[in-house]
């Protein structure tokens, strides 16, 4: 009981072991921190980098849940903030000033001959059926957000993440089978010179990668998970998703991104030695953007081919968009070298496999 009423003081003040923790990486430093970096003169790249917007979808060292960028996340931060945090608070508060009262109400001083009563029928019901209500007012709003959750609509763009020891890799089937292999950006200490390293448009150290995957933002994106080696985890904090990625088991989840941004996460499942050296980050942007970058990267747009055709009428934006960008950005060359890591990543990780 003792301890109990401990855990109590100590969840109210707000430092219990989860509380306590330290934030989780440093806030995101300017742009001016560091010497300009020319992107496009770098390895493999063929566009320039959005840098991330200070404060949304990166850790910056506050408490409480990153800013959301999706109706679930909202609906999920505002039951989190508005109601469980509220009825915990007032539960915790509750038990303890029952348990402060009781401690100065029968203390041996005032009551020297200790009361004998095991029973009280009104009280035993008041103490099972309060707890019972409890549940309920929390399970309601909690089965009603894993109902908006767990009932995707209809995808515009499907997604597939497979997890490898350590980086991950992206396939988007509805773009000509294109895939992007993504690592994270070492520092410019730890690259050979000619290399790419990380820069402060890239993001922070950790969550950089080489290549983000890129969405198209207020689209439905479906993201199809999967692993090829060991258990992984898709966890993007600013999207609400967290996706065990199992080997031979495809996961689904989506997410509707309402605004463009970039939205960094981790691995969340302690898949091996560099578990903590695989992060994810997701560009949203908007369609025109996605199409010329689909292009950039060798893929198609659904419906891309017919409207290039001199005969075709009616064509979506979509098409519209990716047909000029395509002939801007492909001769680039830069699918080129994503396609060598994409070739040489496999390898790689069959090499760390066989050693494990
Ligand atoms: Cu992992």
């Amino acid at each position: 009981m003792k301890l109990i009423g401990w855990a109590i003081v100590l969840a109210a003040a707000g430092l219990t072991p989860a509380a306590a923790q330290a934030p989780q990486a440093p806030a995101p430093t300017t742009a001016a921190a560091q010497p300009a970096v020319d992107h496009s003169k770098m390895p493999g790249m063929a566009m320039p980098v959005t840098p991330p917007t200070p404060g949304i979808g990166v850790p910056d060292g506050r408490k409480g849940i990153q800013f959301q960028v999706t109706d679930i996340g909202r609906e999920a931060q505002a039951f989190h903030d508005n109601w469980l945090l509220v009825l915990c608070a007032v539960i915790s508060a509750f038990v303890l000033s029952l348990l402060g009262y009781a401690m100065w109400r029968f203390r041996r001083g005032a009551h020297p001959v200790p009361s004998r009563n095991t029973h009280n029928t009104l009280l035993e019901v008041v103490w099972t059926l309060v707890p019972v209500l409890i549940l309920v007012a929390i399970a309601i709003p909690s089965i009603k957000l894993l109902r908006h959750q767990y009932s995707p609509p209809k995808a515009d763009l499907t997604v597939k993440v497979i997890g490898n020891q350590w980086y991950w890799t992206y396939q988007y089937p509805d773009n000509g089978d294109l895939e992007i292999v993504s690592n994270m950006l070492k520092e410019r200490g730890d690259v050979k010179p000619g290399e790419r390293f990380r820069t402060d448009a890239d993001g922070p150290p950790l969550l950089a990668v080489d290549e983000r995957m890129v969405i198209p933002a207020g689209k439905v994106v479906k993201f199809i998970v999967t692993s090829n080696d060991v258990i992984h985890s898709f966890g993007v904090p600013a999207l609400w998703q967290k996706m065990d990625a199992n080997p031979g088991q495809l996961n689904e989840t989506w997410a509707k991104v309402d605004r463009p941004g970039v939205y960094f996460g981790q691995c969340s499942e302690l898949c091996g030695a560099r578990h903590g050296y695989m992060p994810i980050a997701i560009e949203a942007v908007s369609q025109a953007k996605f199409a010329a970058w689909v292009a950039s990267k060798g893929g198609t747009m659904p419906g891309a081919r017919p409207a290039a055709a001199p005969d075709s009428t009616g064509s979506s934006p979509v098409s519209e968009a990716a047909v000029p960008a395509a002939a801007q950005l492909q001769p680039n060359a830069g699918p080129a070298a994503a396609d060598a890591a994409a070739v040489k990543q496999p390898a790689l990780n069959q090499a760390a496999t066989a050693q494990n």
